[in-house]
């Protein structure tokens, strides 16, 4: 029997005595997530618990494990200080049945409780397999809104219900209303504008000076951790260490500190900017203590606010910033849920090559891929234009099947959680949704990498060349994605101007596209 309700309106114990099971999921790690809230400190008990089938369900990044478990066990740690009874199993507990259900079921015995709190998991599966346990066990199990996301799901179904397009911008100026964030008094938007994203595109400079994200050293409980990874996913993709992420909110805070000293005043306007040996650029490195509860997502906001009004950064880079969170953040997660449990399986193309096996090699002498997978291995961490403009823009002209590049996603980033991963690839990246959340393909020749980019310099292809010997493989790859697709898109009248010039292509160039694209996907399928 499962019951989803918000913190403030649930329904209260038949017997307040009676003791609940407070399950605390690895990306729940806040003290203010609503099942705690909800809870009892004297009464209840919370329990935390490492499982082999969340760490492999998709095979998730050393790294991502090790996170995961390092801030697990300092939550815990917090909780059993603030004075809760924490129950934590470690993976190498004796009897730990390697499922999150199967931990509650043993320690929903062993404790004695009479029904299990819940704030809703972040993953359908795993929504569904709770709500699937509880009918059969005949467990009452109280499902928790989880109100740290500044747009519930049944707010977003109501902003979708009846529009024929549901375009970002448009939720996004809701989200500005309804936070206030960057509003002036009259109601208008800071600096006149909603948007300053044409003044976030800058390329890279010769001499930029980038900075690093703060690295934290490893405490006792983290070099645990990392022992654990290496010994029990050793064979899982990624390199382990040096591991620098932080594991506490305390940590997580300092990290954010870091970036608006930083990085932030710069964020604007090289968002979309890429150089070789800079994995970071000059983006937050925050998505991954988001997802997991370490930081707050409207606190941050509020922060580069303030940054704004006290003359620190200029708007292009505040504006630009709290549109990811409040806009993007948010809005993805409501398409997600809006559409799932089918989402996963879109595939508006009918894409069905296999993933290549350089996505886990980095293996290719493509300069921007071995780039981009390569900090991927090495970093667990790449940006949103590596992901969308190189990895998902190749799989994408590559006619890679969609679901196989949605599972690479979601087990190579430190930050994935279905939630956020599978509306940005199948939807932003793969266009597999059909253009349910993107206006257009985001496909791209490597002129675009070119431009945003110093990739091609030490490539052995050349960017310039469209087709024939030592072409850019995005090049003939992206007009034969225009060629073979025209039927699909060709209506799309923001595609209007790549389509005019397809079409003044002779036969001959357009033959030697077909034959180099047919030539380079078979040498990839074999
Ligand atoms: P910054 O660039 O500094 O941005 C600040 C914050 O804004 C991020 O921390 C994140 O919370 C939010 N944000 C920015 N863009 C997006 C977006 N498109 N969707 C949702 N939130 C956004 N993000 C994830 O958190 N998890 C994922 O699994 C994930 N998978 C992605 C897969 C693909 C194919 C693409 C194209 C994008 C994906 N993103 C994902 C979005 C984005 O790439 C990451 O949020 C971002 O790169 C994280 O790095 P950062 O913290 O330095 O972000
Ligand atoms: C990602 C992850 C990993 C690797 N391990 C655990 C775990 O052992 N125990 C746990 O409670 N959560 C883990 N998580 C996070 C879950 O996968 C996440 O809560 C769900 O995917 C829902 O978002
Ligand atoms: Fe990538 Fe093409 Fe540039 Fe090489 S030339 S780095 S393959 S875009």
């Amino acid at each position: 029997m499962t019951c989803v309700r918000s913190a403030a309106d649930r329904i209260p114990l038949p017997d307040e005595r009676s003791k609940q099971l407070v399950l605390i999921l690895g990306d729940q790690l806040s003290p203010s997530v609503s099942a705690l809230r909800a809870a009892n400190v004297d009464r209840d008990v919370v329990l935390m618990a490492e499982v082999r089938d969340e760490a492999t369900y998709v095979r998730h990044h050393k790294k991502k494990i090790a996170f995961v478990f390092a801030a697990m066990r300092s939550f815990a740690a917090e909780l059993s200080a603030a004075g809760w009874h924490v129950d934590y199993v470690q993976l190498e507990s004796p009897g730990n049945s390697g499922s999150i259900l199967g931990e509650v079921q043993r320690a929903f015995a062993d404790h004695h409780c009479s029904r299990v709190l819940v704030t809703r998991p972040g993953e359908w599966r795993l929504l569904d397999a709770i709500k699937k346990y509880g009918d059969e066990q005949r467990i009452e199990i109280e499902l928790l809104e989880d109100d740290s996301f500044l747009c519930s799901e049944r707010e977003f179904a109501q902003w979708a219900n009846g529009r024929k397009q549901l375009r970002m911008e448009n939720f996004y100026r809701e989200m500005r209303r309804k936070t206030g964030l960057l509003m002036e008094k009259d109601g208008k938007p800071c600096g006149g504008r909603w948007n300053f994203d044409a003044e976030n595109r800058r390329p890279p400079r010769r001499g930029l000076t980038v900075p690093t994200p703060k690295r934290f050293p490893n405490n006792t409980t983290t070099r645990e951790v990392l022992e654990l990874v290496a010994d029990r996913f050793g064979d899982h993709f990624g390199t382990l260490e040096p591991f620098w992420f932080a594991v506490t909110r305390v940590e997580a805070e300092a990290a954010f500190d870091h970036f608006l000293e930083t990085a932030l005043a710069q964020f604007g306007d090289y968002q979309d900017a890429m150089l070789s040996d800079e994995p970071f650029m000059f983006h937050a490195v925050i998505a991954l203590y988001l997802n997991a509860g370490l930081l707050d997502p409207l606190a941050v906001c509020r922060r580069v606010e303030e940054a704004y009004r006290a003359g620190a950064i200029g708007l292009n880079a505040g504006e630009g910033f709290i549109r990811q969170i409040i806009g993007w953040r948010e809005y993805v997660r409501g398409i997600y849920w809006l559409r799932m449990p089918g989402y996963v399986d879109e595939n508006f193309f009918s894409h069905h090559n296999p993933l290549p096996d350089f996505y886990w090699t980095a293996d290719t002498d493509m300069a921007c891929m071995r780039a981009c997978i390569g900090q991927t291995r090495d970093e667990a961490y790449a940006h949103h234009i590596q992901r969308l403009m190189v990895t998902g823009n190749f799989a994408m002209l590559a006619g890679i099947d969609p679901h196989e590049v949605h599972e690479w996603y979601l087990a190579v980033y430190a930050d994935a959680y279905e939630w956020v991963e599978a509306p940005n690839t199948l939807g932003m990246s793969q266009f597999a949704d059909g253009g349910l959340l993107a206006s257009k393909p985001y496909a791209a020749s490597g002129n675009y990498i070119n431009r945003m980019s110093n990739y091609c310099t030490d490539c052995q292809y050349d960017v310039k060349t469209k087709f024939g010997l030592g072409a850019c493989p995005f090049n003939f790859l992206y007009w034969n994605f225009l060629d073979r697709n025209r039927d699909r898109l060709r209506k799309n009248t923001r595609l209007a101007y790549s389509y005019r010039n397809l079409d003044r292509m002779d036969d001959a160039q357009l033959g030697a596209i077909r034959r180099d694209a047919a030539v380079f996907l078979e040498r990839l399928r074999s």
